[in-house]
Parts: C-alpha cells; structure tokens; sequence
C-alpha cells in the first residue's frame, strides 16, 4: 500500500478526486472498478461487509482521463480512497481534518480538487440516523460554495433482486438529497450501473471532469478547509 500512496502523491495540475460515505458504502469498490476499467491494477482494499476497512487514506494516479479537456492541462487524476465515516478506527471528525490537510498539502504543490465524489448504498433498507449524519458530516465539509463539486453516487444496484431501488433512488433524491441537488450551484448525482460497472465508474469521473473543465471551478475551496484556515486550493 505504501507503494500506491507514493505513486499517487498529486503534483501540479493533478485533478483530485476524494471519494467519501459511510463505511461499506462501496468507496474502494468504486476505485477498484475505476482501476480494472482503466487498465490499471487494483490497489484498494476492499473489505468484508461488517467491519470498516481503509484505515487511510490512499491516493491513486489515473492517466489519460483528462486528455478530452484542454483546460484541465493533462493532468493525471488521483482518486483518494478515505475512510468511512462511522469507521470504528478513528473519530469522524478525525477523518475530516486528515482529508482536509492532506488537500492542503496536495494543492500547495499545484494540484487542484476536481469534484468529490459521496457514495451511498442504495441497498441500504432505511435512511438511518447514521446515513443523515454521514451525508450532514460530507455537507459541511463540502459547505453551499463547492455543491456543484459534488457527485452523489449510489452503489449495489447488482442487490436489488425483487426490491424497488428505483423507488428509494427517488427518495433520496426527492427527500434526503434535496437541498443538495435543487441548492444553488447544484451537487449531481449518478449511479455505478451494475450492468456494466466500469464504463459507468468511468462515466462517473469524466462527469466531474467535463463539469470541472467546463469553469474556474478550480479555485474554490471546501468548506472545512476554510474553518480549519488551511488556504485551500488555488491555481
Ligand atoms: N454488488 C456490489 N457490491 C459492492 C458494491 N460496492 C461495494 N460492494 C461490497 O460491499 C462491501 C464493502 O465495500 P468497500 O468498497 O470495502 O466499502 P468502503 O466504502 O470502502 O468501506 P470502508 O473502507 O470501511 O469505509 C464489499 O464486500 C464489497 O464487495 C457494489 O457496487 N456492488
Ligand atoms: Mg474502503
């Protein structure tokens, strides 16, 4: 692992991507994929469904996604893999600040956050008092000024078997994720289709891409990084 950790340290005009949610959500899951679609090899550890696993944060170096965008300058992707919130390991608060400082280094070297992405299990029954503190958590982290950096994505759609996912997909979106999707400058939100799991994991962050290219999104900063009066990232 500490291989892939020095391999993924951002350098200028990398684009970082944190993927955050609560343990199990299918954070390192989705970077797995990422990687297997992208001709890499997979370096998260993915864990069993009861424990929390990534302990650490693990940046990932993805070329050639940015190729399509001038203005992102060719920079390489790095995905971070993160710990969950709710991780039996260390304090949510904790997770944050590790996040924010870690952003902190990476941008005074150049690199820039591209988006973040917040994974959510769609198989989850309920929308638990965990699930809103989690999503409440990445909110303020994030704060009203990056919204339009965030990609609400949602996991293990291959569980549905005769359950309705559809339905607590519109949920989510109608209810719970609401005042992040109709806020002003908007967060989005995408599934890691089951059908075809890598081209989706792709689609995911070349939406992001696309939206990071598309204005000077490049300049904000996250919310907690201002609490925390890091400086944030800039170009
Ligand atoms: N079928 C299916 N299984 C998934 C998906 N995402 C995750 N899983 C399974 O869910 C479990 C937890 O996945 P992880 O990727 O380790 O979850 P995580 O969010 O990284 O969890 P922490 O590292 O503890 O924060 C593993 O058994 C995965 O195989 C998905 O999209 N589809
Ligand atoms: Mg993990």
């Amino acid at each position: 692992m500490a291989n892939s950790v020095r391999h993924g340290t951002p350098k200028g005009r990398d684009i970082i991507i944190p993927v955050m949610g609560a343990t199990g959500a299918g954070k390192s899951y989705l970077i797995n994929t990422l990687l297997r679609a992208t001709g890499n090899k997979e370096v998260a550890i993915v864990g069993r469904e009861l424990s929390s696993c990534t302990v650490d944060l693990l940046p990932v170096r993805i070329k050639g996604l940015t190729s399509r965008y001038d203005a992102l300058e060719n920079g390489d992707v790095i995905i971070v893999d993160t710990p969950g919130f709710d991780d039996t390991k260390a304090s949510d608060f904790e997770i944050l600040k590790r996040i924010a400082e870690w952003l902190k280094q990476s941008c005074k070297g150049g690199a820039v956050l591209g988006g973040v992405i917040y994974v959510h299990d769609i198989s989850q029954d309920r929308f638990s008092g965990t699930a809103r503190k989690n999503l409440e958590m990445f909110n303020h982290l994030c704060g009203d000024a990056a919204l339009h950096k965030v990609m609400l994505v949602t996991s293990k759609w291959g569980r549905q078997g005769g359950r309705d996912f559809g339905a607590r997909e519109r949920e989510l979106q109608e209810r719970h994720w609401r005042s992040m999707l109709e806020g002003q400058g908007k967060a989005r939100t995408m599934r890691l289709d089951s059908k075809n799991e890598g081209e989706s994991a792709v689609r995911i962050v070349d939406s992001i891409l696309r939206q990071a290219a598309r204005s000077s999104l490049l300049t904000d900063v996250l919310q907690i990084q201002n609490e925390l009066k890091n400086g944030g990232c800039k170009i």
